[in-house]
């Protein structure tokens, strides 16, 4: 008979139920999940009479990924290099999908880009990953621009994780404001040209003889 359980947020498993045999004087014995996808598993013998407990099960693994912040670059493609870390080994690595979100920033700004089945993290050599994103140089002055980078669809020797982890691309503005030609007419100068105006247009009039 088996049933399904959950351990914390992140791990499924199935635990079954079974008949354990101790030995004479044998007060304790260890039970392994066989099927724990984060490294734990494989069956193994009950630790001999008076042999001490065995050490408590590795934490579950985190995934983490670093946001970048950079200038944008004048031409061509400047790359943001997002680097994921995976906390320990994992039998059989982690698998999830990887995808840009556009923010402030768009298609204009960089290149959208979406990744399925990514997988790493099977060996201590690993554990990291390193997602880039093309992010187009220009010369137009503009206030920083933001986008997202996403993981989900987590899972582990074929088993779903939940939850989902995001960083932040800034695009950091490397360009200067331009200085405006517009030379605006001085006060002084637009009243006396308003004055001579005025003063030509009464000349006018007091030419006009009448009728
Ligand atoms: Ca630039
Ligand atoms: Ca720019």
């Amino acid at each position: 008979m088996t049933q399904k359980n959950k351990l914390s947020s992140l791990l499924a498993f199935t635990v079954a139920t079974v008949a354990l045999s101790l030995a004479a004087g044998q007060a304790t014995a260890r039970v392994v999940f066989i099927d724990d996808p984060f490294g734990g598993g494989g069956s193994s013998p009950a630790p001999a009479p008076g042999a001490p407990p065995a050490p408590p099960p590795p934490p579950a693994p985190t995934l983490t990924i670093s946001p970048v912040s950079q200038a944008e670059a004048d031409a061509g493609t400047n790359i943001f290099n997002f680097q994921i870390d995976l906390s320990r080994v994992v039998s059989g690595g982690v698998t999830f999908d990887i995808r840009t979100i556009a923010g402030t920033a768009g298609n204009d700004d960089f290149t959208q880009r979406t990744l399925v089945g990514q997988s790493f993290g099977a060996t201590a050599d690993t554990l990291s990953y390193t997602f880039s994103v093309a992010v187009m140089g220009d010369l137009a002055f503009e206030a920083d621009e933001f986008f997202t980078v996403r993981l989900d669809n987590f899972s582990a020797s074929g088993r779903p994780l939940e939850g989902f982890e995001e960083a932040t691309g800034t695009i950091v503005n490397d360009d200067t404001q331009p200085v405006s030609n517009d030379v605006p007419e001085p006060a002084s100068s637009a009243l006396a040209g308003g004055a001579l105006l005025a003063l030509a247009l009464a000349r006018t009039i007091g030419r006009r003889k009448p009728r």
